[in-house]
């Protein structure tokens, strides 16, 4: 009886461990950035406007905005996502990211005094469920 027990009890110890594959948590995140899709926007800054005008993207999106001036030192704050550039001057880039978690209308605008037009130099990026 007790070599019968013991026997049943190497044989679940055994079927036990060789069942319980490990779980790989970095697999599972690395499955979840992928299905994010990166949204790669360029707003040319210009005296005085924007040429996207406004910025249309999906809920969900990795949003990377390229942002460069053709013609004059401006540069973008948008309140509603917590972001800004510095100044970029003519010909400069900047990068801004962040993940599109919430639909909606978010306005941006020009954040450096650059002359008469300056305060026509607001737009609006949506965000679409
Ligand atoms: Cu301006």
């Amino acid at each position: 009886m007790k070599y019968v027990f013991m026997a049943l009890l190497i044989i679940i110890v055994t079927v036990t461990a060789c069942t319980q594959a490990p779980v790989d948590v970095t697999q599972n995140q690395d499955a979840e950035q992928q299905n994010a899709e990166t949204k790669e926007v360029h707003i040319d800054m210009f005296d005085w406007g924007f040429n996207q005008d406004p910025v249309t993207i999906k809920k969900g999106d990795h949003v990377k905005l390229r942002i460069t001036s053709s013609n004059g030192t401006h540069g973008i704050m948008i309140p509603g996502l917590g972001l800004s550039t510095g100044r970029i001057a003519s010909g400069e880039e900047q990068v801004l990211e962040f993940d599109a978690t919430e639909a909606g209308t978010f306005e941006y605008f020009c954040n450096v005094p650059c002359g008469e037009g300056h305060k026509s130099m607001r737009s609006q990026i949506i965000v679409e469920e």
